[in-house]
């Protein structure tokens, strides 16, 4: 007989180990089985895994699971984003070498996925920054250069000159770098782009087919690629042959139009200010200001008249004033634009404050009066008023008109404007993957033969002091020239950690070692059946992603055009805070739950008995130490019993609350299971119709749930089936099910579902085994419940065989004693049957 208990400490380790020692995960690149591409965003190696990892993981999981069971050769991979910032970090604050502490980390957090008994081919994992796979990064990039999709140019960087380094928009925080506290400068400096631009129209037009993407993310990427149509048009200076041009999506609105404005970096603004101090004061002030567009948005509207005067295009003899505004960007467009106030909300801001003139042009309903007084941009439809011959025009006959128009007497052209900028992937950076290039002084810039990659990283670097260690390292950057074999330098940037994660999914699929992939092989696996990861990558990891998926078919590397098939985004797992306020300084200091004693609305500190503040449920993150560590829970309850809870409760899109009570269930549904696994009996005999009906059942709906990512519905289905197994008495039919409901707790509690089948002497390992198949006949409801109604009201329901005929139907009905009562000895005129449905009494 089996142990009384299941006990996951021994048990956890032992499966996993007979997974390993049988190589149960291991994809079959010759297979002939249909294949299932499953991923998880790689992790990056900061040093131990959250919570997060561990619901990304098990679900990503259950999915690769069934599918093996469900006869598909399953690629189910993991492998370390391992390059980037943490590391260079921990390299300056304690001394460590970015390479030891990134190795130290990875074996670390893959100990800790093994504890949690994932289905992974361990026999594909890389490192981002083992040389094999940058090397094959570099060589992707030279092609891609040599295709013209690799650039360098001058562009602006945010540069901090205490830590001698450029920073990231993110990493600018009020004017200041992050770290430092220096104030940023912008400096110009030669980086190196990868023509995204090019793709723009590619990328989008493809959102549409990825109908297994949610719906959100498909519009953030549509938002960031932010394609515009409109009119590109000169407004000339009065009495000039020169003149500004501007970008407008509202051509309709130009007889609104009331000023020009240009960004502070427009060379009309920049020559000006040559000359006129307060305008040079005006332009460094707008320079401290935030430059992204969500802080352009928000600042408050500020200009300066610069006296100068154009004329009003469709109107030569109506002069606008121009200014130079802090809401334009210099970027966007052609850094200008007409103000149309009464139909744009930044508009109208600005002409209220400088007192412009506003005038309705679009009919709001049946305000068609040019005056117009509310504070809220009109930006609905309407009819064009107010505006001479487009008067009685709808809004894009209107716009058509003027493009006409402008092109017709030559002052402008309808255009596309694009939000998407080319991908600037220069860091000054030790710790990526170096950009294979030489630059020599008699050719210029000359790319790294391919036989001399990988171009490695110098493992001798100190971080003591600031600014880029390729930089300053004695030795590395020198070479000869390739081509002319003069002396010659190193490009020392290094790639934009994006660029590892661009391609990580194809070396997965496909790893000779003497190329990036082999394309047959990439053919057989990709596009990854389901993605599944945070919503944090929604635009840039995907969108680079895609890029570079359609880059590589581009130039004939190969026959893919999207990455990811279906995607899915998870919530987070939540926990209330616990907090006391510091006298000292007056901020919150937090306790983790672990030193905790909750009780039913207060809390205390264990400690000192003393109580704390119970904050919201938030996600969980280090500096509100709400989280719990997944090896404590592991080895409180067992791999299953954590696995159970991240899959329980909550859809797997929405949040997942951690609670005590909830792990502390699903460890004792796990021994619930065990105890009925042990119930197991081959030798009963007997049928039990009703249980074989809801166990196959249960079978198709579950396998349905997975496919969709549907867990918790799948949890609900597990708990229902058991509690129906339980109650049943002991029949050949109740031994089916409990074999069957083993079968599909697999995928999701694999440890007891391997030490229970080996106990009812299940063949092989349940990780192999097939998905139970389902009797058709069983799954159609053989009896429906029919609501009986006189006059249209329900009065009373009856069960019967499904596909009764009408006649008996309607006796039934009639015999009913709440129907007799409710026709009151009324006559019955007309009796209306819907099969399976309905009966309608009319008396
Ligand atoms: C006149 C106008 C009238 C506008 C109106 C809007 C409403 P999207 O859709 O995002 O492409 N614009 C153009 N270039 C700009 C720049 N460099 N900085 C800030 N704003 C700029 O937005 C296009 C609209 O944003 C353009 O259409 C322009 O204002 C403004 F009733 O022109 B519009
Ligand atoms: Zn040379």
């Amino acid at each position: 007989m089996t142990a009384e208990r299941f006990d996951p400490a021994s048990a956890d380790q032992r499966w996993q180990r007979a997974w390993d020692e049988a190589q149960s995960f291991r994809a079959d690149d010759t297979s002939a089985r249909p294949r299932s591409y499953v991923l998880e965003m790689f992790p990056y190696p900061s040093g131990r895994i959250h919570i997060g990892h561990v619901r990304n993981y098990t679900m990503g999981d259950v999915l690769a699971r069934a599918k093996k069971m469900q006869g598909y050769e399953v690629l189910h991979p993991m492998g370390w984003d391992a390059f980037g910032m943490p590391a260079e970090n921990a390299a300056m604050e304690k001394g460590v070498h970015p390479g030891g502490w990134t190795r130290d980390n990875i074996a670390n957090m893959k100990a800790q996925l093994k504890r949690l008994g994932f289905a992974l081919d361990w026999s594909r994992e890389l490192a981002t920054c083992d040389p094999e796979y940058y090397g094959h990064e570099q060589a992707l990039f030279l092609d891609l250069y040599a295709a013209g999709l690799v650039y360098r140019k001058e562009s602006a960087v945010n540069w901090d000159p205490v830590d001698m380094t450029v920073l990231a928009n993110e990493q600018v925080i009020d004017g200041r770098g992050w770290r430092s506290g220096a104030l940023v400068e912008k400096r110009k400096l030669n980086q190196w782009f990868l023509k995204i631009t090019q793709f723009a129209d590619d990328l989008l037009e493809g959102l549409g087919s990825l109908d297994k993407w949610p719906e959100k993310v498909r519009l953030m990427q549509e938002n960031w690629i932010g394609k515009s149509q409109g009119l590109r048009c000169t407004f000339r200076f009065v009495d000039s042959a020169d003149g500004i041009e501007v970008f407008t999506t509202r051509p309709d609105t130009m007889f609104g139009a009331s000023f020009v404005a240009i960004a502070a970096d427009h060379p009309v603004a920049q020559q000006m200010a040559e000359t006129v101090p307060e305008l040079a004061a005006f332009i460094a002030e707008c320079k401290q200001g935030g430059t992204t567009a969500a802080e352009l948005e928000t600042a408050e509207k500020k200009g300066f008249n610069t006296g100068l005067s154009v004329e009003h295009p469709l109107k030569p003899a109506w002069h606008l004033p121009v200014y130079v505004a802090n809401f334009v960007l210099m970027d966007y467009g052609t850094g200008a634009v007409f103000g149309c106030p009464a139909h744009d909300q930044r508009d109208l801001d600005f002409a209220r404050k400088y007192e412009l003139p506003v005038t309705r042009v679009v009919a709001d309903g049946d305000e068609t009066g040019s005056a117009f007084d509310s504070d809220e941009a009109y930006t609905g439809p309407g009819r064009i008023v107010n505006s001479d011959w487009l008067d009685g025009m709808d809004i894009e006959a209107a716009k058509a008109a003027v493009i006409a128009r402008a092109a017709h007497e030559g002052w402008g052209e309808g255009t596309t404007v694009w939000r998407l900028r080319d991908w600037g992937v220069s860091r000054q950076r030790y710790w990526g993957t170096p950009i294979p290039f030489i630059h020599c002084a008699a050719c210029g810039v000359v790319p790294v033969p391919k036989d001399q990659l990988p171009v490695t990283l110098p493992e001798d670097v100190s971080f003591d002091v600031p600014g880029n260690p390729l930089l300053r390292h004695p030795t590395w950057k020198h070479v000869d020239c390739p081509s002319c074999g003069g002396k010659a330098e190193r490009e020392t940037d290094t790639l934009d950690t994006f660029v590892d994660s661009s391609w990580y999914f194809l070396r997965f699929a496909s790893q000779p070692a003497d190329r990036p992939f082999d394309p047959e092989v990439i053919k057989q696996w990709l596009p990854v059946e389901q993605y599944i990861g945070g919503i944090e990558h929604a635009i840039l990891h995907l969108l680079y992603a895609r890029f570079w998926t359609r880059a590589l078919a581009h130039i004939g590397l190969i026959d893919v055009q999207e990455p990811f098939g279906s995607l899915f985004t998870q919530g987070m797992v939540t926990h209330e805070t616990y907090s006391r306020v510091d006298p000292a300084n007056g901020q919150p200091v937090f306790f983790s739950p672990a030193d905790i004693e909750r009780g039913a609305d207060s809390a205390v500190l264990k400690a000192d008995g003393a109580p704390v503040e119970i904050g919201r449920v938030i996600k969980m993150s280090k500096s509100k130490k709400n989280v719990v560590d997944p090896d404590d829970i592991i080895a409180q309850y067992g791999a299953d019993a954590v696995r159970w809870f991240m899959l329980s409760d909550s859809p797997p899109e929405r949040d997942l609350p951690w609670s005590e009570a909830g792990i502390e269930g699903c460890a004792r549904f796990v021994q619930r299971l065990w105890r009925l696994f042990r119930q197991y009996d081959a030798a009963a005999t007997g049928e039990d119709k009703a249980l074989d009906r809801k166990r196959d059942q249960t079978v198709h709906a579950v396998g349905q749930d997975i496919a969709s990512l549907g867990f918790n519905k799948a949890v609900a289905r597990i708990y229902e089936l058991t509690g129906a197994v339980e109650k049943a008495a002991p029949s050949a039919s109740r031994s089916a099910a409990i074999r069957v409901l083993l079968l599909l707790a697999a995928p999701m509690m694999p440890h007891l579902a391997e030490e229970a089948w080996a106990a009812i002497g299940g063949e092989g390992l349940i990780a192999d085994a097939a998905w139970p198949p389902v009797d058709p006949a069983l799954l159609v409801e053989d009896e429906v419940t029919i609501a009986i109604q006189v006059l249209g009201k329900l009065r009373d329901t009856i069960t019967v065989p499904k596909g009764m005929p009408r006649e008996e139907i309607e006796a039934l009905a009639l015999a009913s004693d709440k129907v007799q009562r409710a026709l009151d000895g009324k006559a019955v005129k007309k009796v209306i049957v819907v099969p399976d449905r309905l009966v309608n009494l009319v008396a």
